[in-house]
């Protein structure tokens, strides 16, 4: 049976760089319901909320300190009920971003576990120094640094998978358990529709020993998916989430397909889709920091492997951790800026799965225009820039690297308009806004109708109505470097074929005996389909 949130199609909302209503250079909840009816305009039928909750922001947000209130920047908890029910009366749902890998190191449990007699102690995962004084096992961070700091007021260690201000809990202790049941039940009250859940995987460690030697993220072998962790998942769906009409995607970092399968395997009932990095880093190595060169054919062999090896997908191109996906495999030059952003918008939206578009996805928003790590907010890239310092990479090739990877790529504000503070705030907006904003901006695109977000609302409302694209099962058809082609089908109905030029360069397919059919998509306009592509065109044929 077909679930509502296989239907629909997500918005993902980055709170700071969204809407500020109050001219203090922050988005916040009042201005997100003040969007709410572009957000419905679009077609989108679900909002993923990244945290809203109080936190020191160390990590913007992905370090709590009250799970059961809002952070005053972003508003109240009347806001947040006043989102909840505007955002109903327009038949949208939202989830809200779960993160309880780590908490902050300001949430009281947290404060409290700093006293070796508290009962809060063991909520966390603490630890002695080694033989010689030194931390307590080589595990390496994933934001590049350590993993432990020690605590001189009770001499020992405490683990963190990321920064030092986000302490992981301890997953061994079933109080913690019982915690968070509560936290989720007390936002599916609310009306929260379920949950993305931050780096979900990782959350139970089996065991504390030494990894071994990785250039990053040493350590994973012992807690990266493990048994532990799929125990506890089937214990919040069976004790909390099968209450409600709720669905939940994991963030499942360093994950392989054979344990993405393991964790959305329905008969399992753990979560109900995955979010996976495999797509977006075929043009990379070690992660994401390290580029090489992105080949068309590489990239449909991997969205093969997941498109057909997973039950549902979650499909998505960009988030606030990723490069703007037009400056990532995309041109974002004048010339084929709009071009490419619409053959994204295609593969999104033709691929199969529940789609997630990242806000500013929908305009075609490029990666930012900043000069220097003096204009960079984000804690990733200012550690990953002194773990590429201590390789002794220069430091030109470090912020062409940077440069291109850095998550405040998504984060600078929402380009609403061409004004000064571009719609997102009249004050001074915590980070630069593009300079771009007089050119690329929400209100120029509703009004030309070939703009990319014209083209977004089509492919959204195409996808919405055609149960092929929804259900229908996915075959590659043929790729090369620079072209790929893959078919969407449901035996006996109905047969549509993709066909993406991803390259500046004209291309020809050599399947058009295969491929004759009416277009359906064009993002050139196009009438007919001849074999040839030119630079950035999609199409989408429907064969039978
Ligand atoms: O991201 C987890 C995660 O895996 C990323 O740090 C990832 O390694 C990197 O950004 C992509 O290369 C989640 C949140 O999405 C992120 O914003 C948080 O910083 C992180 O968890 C910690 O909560
Ligand atoms: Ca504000």
């Amino acid at each position: 049976m077909n679930r509502w949130w296989q239907e629909k199609a997500v918005y993902q909302i980055y709170p700071r760089s969204f809407q500020d209503s109050n001219n203090d250079g922050i988005g916040d909840i009042p201005g997100i319901i003040s969007r709410l009816d572009e957000i419905k305009a679009l077609g989108v039928g679900i909002i993923w909320l990244s945290p809203v909750y109080k936190s020191p922001n160390a990590d913007n947000g992905y370090d709590i300190s009250d799970y059961r209130d809002i952070n005053p920047m972003f508003g109240t908890i009347a806001d947040m009920e006043q989102l909840f029910s505007e955002a109903e009366k327009r038949d949208i749902k939202i989830i809200m971003d779960l993160v309880i890998n780590h908490t902050s190191d300001e949430h009281e449990w947290f404060k409290r576990s700093r006293d070796k007699d508290s009962p809060y102690r063991d909520y966390y995962i603490w630890r002695e120094p080694d033989q010689s004084g030194g931390e307590p096992n080589n595990w390496t961070s994933f934001f590049g640094g350590k993993t432990w700091t020690f605590d001189p007021k009770s001499g020992e260690y405490y683990l963190h998978l990321f920064n030092e201000k986000q302490p992981d809990l301890n997953y061994h202790n079933p109080n913690v358990i019982a915690e968070i049941k509560d936290i989720m039940r007390f936002w599916l009250d609310k009306g929260a529709a379920g949950f993305r859940c931050d780096v979900i995987n990782v959350i139970f460690k089996s065991s504390l020993e030494d990894g071994v030697h990785r250039l990053a993220v040493c350590g994973r072998e012992h807690f990266v998916t493990q048994e532990g962790t799929h125990t506890i998942l089937q214990e919040l769906r069976r004790e909390v989430l099968d209450n409600y009409d709720c669905f939940t995607v994991g963030e499942a970092a360093l994950v392989n397909l054979r344990d993405a399968k393991l964790l959305t395997d329905p008969a399992r009932r753990e979560l109900d889709m995955v979010f996976y990095f495999d797509h977006l880093n075929v043009d990379r190595r070690i992660e994401k920091f390290i580029p090489k060169k992105f080949k068309a054919n590489k990239l449909l062999k991997v969205l093969t492997k997941w498109q057909q090896g997973l039950y549902w997908n979650a499909v998505y191109l960009e988030n606030h951790d990723q490069p703007r996906i037009v400056s990532h495999w995309g041109d974002d030059g004048d010339k084929y800026r709009e071009r490419s952003a619409k053959l994204f918008a295609a593969m999104l939206l033709t691929l199969k799965g529940t789609p997630f578009i990242y806000q500013g996805q929908e305009i075609g928003m490029t990666n930012f225009d900043f000069e220097g790590m003096a204009q960079i907010n984000d804690i990733e890239t200012i550690g990953v820039d002194k773990l590429l310092r201590s390789f002794k990479i220069p430091a030109r090739l470090r912020w062409n690297w940077l440069k291109a990877s850095s998550r405040d790529n998504a984060r600078t504000p929402m380009q609403w308009n061409a004004h000064p503070g571009a719609g997102f705030t009249q004050g001074q907006s915590w980070l630069d806004i593009n300079s771009n904003h007089i050119e690329i901006n929400h209100a120029e695109q509703e009004r030309r109708e070939d703009s990319v977000l014209n083209f977004y609302k089509k492919m959204i409302a195409l996808r919405g109505s055609s149960e092929t694209l929804k259900y229908g099962d996915f075959a590659p058809v043929w790729a090369n470097e620079q072209v790929m082609v893959y078919s969407r089908t449901i035996t006996g109905a109905e047969q549509l074929a993709v066909i993406l030029n991803i390259s500046g360069k004209p291309a020809a397919t050599q399947i058009e005996n295969n491929l004759i059919g009416p277009i359906i998509v064009s993002n050139i306009g196009r009438g007919e389909y001849d074999g040839t592509l030119s630079a950035w065109e999609a199409v989408v044929l429907k064969i039978w």
